[in-house]
């Protein structure tokens, strides 16, 4: 933490603050391959941790409930104009709290409970809100659910165009949170323009490589586009909907005052400091960086023997199948942590397992990357990866790896973080 900021803190809360460079500590020491998570600069948590936070702003800039938002107007004016502008789109509303309530406010401005929605299964790639059946949005509506095809784990777009020709749904969406290809959102507009459905591109894991042209962009075909701001975006957490001007009635009133209370300002300021920070061709190349980083690691693991999904990876994300490590994706993500190494254990698609033990893991390069990591790390990873999972009980090599992940971590620089 700033000097400034632990003395300020650390005198009213000793144990928060501690805590809190606890886990500044361990952001630093480990390799994070979350492919969700990323490092805010310390100019995102500068804004996001500043005076905004007092201040209730229900409505829009120039039309709010409350006075005194001489400045905060000024702030999410500029938030979405620089949202716009980076995307290309029509209109921007970035008072979503998060992705989540981002997509909500989707099935809010357009359909009713009871109507039929259509999105990618969970266990295919997909995420709960685009109509999985513990998600309220699955329970709430008539979910239908497309996945990906046996023998590549790939997106079927027979699949998508025939169930959507016989279920006629009001919503598509795209994206999800286990998809290490390239998605074809030309190929999704058609199939909603061909059913009238409304289509949404939820791009939350892939906005930063969109806003680089790092992956094709959505902006042009969709209808509407949620994101969150804190993944390959890499602002604070937070969430956005791009549409077109014809639909931003209907996204803004889904917003406030269907879905939110009062916008988070000091989270609107986080999103138009990285806005910026993401339009500099600094960031460009750390975009393109990601995804070779990304193949890089693809490429390392499949010459030590290991299976992807897919067998590689278009973008930030691989996901890795570990049947033929006879090891378990919990098994072997609870010994990467003990080692240094931090990821999640993810289903596969077919995954005979359960969610809770499934057979992969699922690793991306958006954290390592914004440490300056490249190609050549990538295969230093891998190797410690292979290491790791070849011997999940040996807990003395995973205590000698984690020290070689601390030295490794000590010549990389976390944005953000001074330790
Ligand atoms: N929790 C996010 C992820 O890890 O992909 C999705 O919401």
């Amino acid at each position: 933490m700033h000097p400034a900021l632990y003395q300020t803190l650390h005198p009213v809360d000793p144990e928060i603050a501690d805590l809190i460079v606890a886990e500044e500590r361990r952001q630093h020491d480990k390799i994070r391959l979350i492919a969700s998570e990323n490092y805010a600069s310390a100019a995102v948590l500068a804004a996001t941790g500043s005076v905004l936070t007092n201040q209730y702003s229900e409505g829009y800039p120039g039309k709010r409930y409350y006075e005194g938002q001489q400045v905060i107007d000024q702030i999410e004016a500029l938030c979405a104009a620089r949202a716009r502008a980076l995307f290309g789109a029509d209109h921007a509303n970035v008072q979503p709290y998060s992705g989540s309530p981002a997509n909500l406010a989707v099935y809010l401005a357009f359909v009713k409970p009871g109507e039929t929605v259509m999105g990618m299964a969970l266990p295919a790639g997909g995420h709960l809100t685009h109509g999985w059946n513990v998600s309220a949005t699955g329970t709430w509506f008539r979910a239908v659910q497309y996945g990906v095809r046996r023998d590549n784990h790939r997106i079927d777009f027979d699949e998508v165009r025939d169930l959507a020709r016989r279920e006629r749904p009001r919503l598509l969406f795209a994206g999800g949170t286990a998809i290490p290809r390239t998605i074809d959102f030309a190929a999704f507009a058609e199939i909603a323009r061909e059913v009238g459905a409304i289509f949404v591109a939820d791009i939350a894991h892939i906005a930063g490589l969109v806003a680089a042209g790092a992956h094709p962009s959505p902006v042009p075909v969709a209808d509407v586009v949620t994101t969150t701001t804190h993944k390959t975006l890499r602002g604070p957490r937070g969430g956005m909907i791009l549409c077109r001007s014809a639909h931003q009635k209907a996204i803004d009133r889904a917003v406030f005052p269907g879905l939110q209370g009062g916008p988070h300002n000091h989270t609107t300021a986080g999103i138009a400091v990285a806005l910026r920070e993401a339009a500099t061709a600094e960031f460009g190349r750390y975009a393109h960086q990601i995804v070779a980083n990304a193949r890089a690691l693809a490429a390392a693991l499949v010459e030590r023997g290991w299976s992807l999904v897919t067998g590689g990876t278009d973008n930030h994300l691989l996901l890795a199948d570990l049947t033929p490590k006879r090891i378990s994706g919990k098994v072997a993500a609870r010994a990467l942590d003990a080692a240094g190494i931090e990821l999640n254990y993810n289903t596969i698609p077919f995954d005979p397992r359960k969610p809770f033990d499934p057979s992969g893991i699922r690793l991306g390069t958006p954290s390592v990357t914004s440490r300056g990591m490249a190609e050549a790390e990538m295969r230093q990873v891998a190797a410690w990866m292979d290491a790791v999972v070849s011997a999940p009980d040996d807990a003395a090599l995973h205590a000698r790896i984690a020290g070689e992940i601390r030295e490794l971590c000590a010549k990389f620089p976390a944005p953000g973080i001074l330790v």
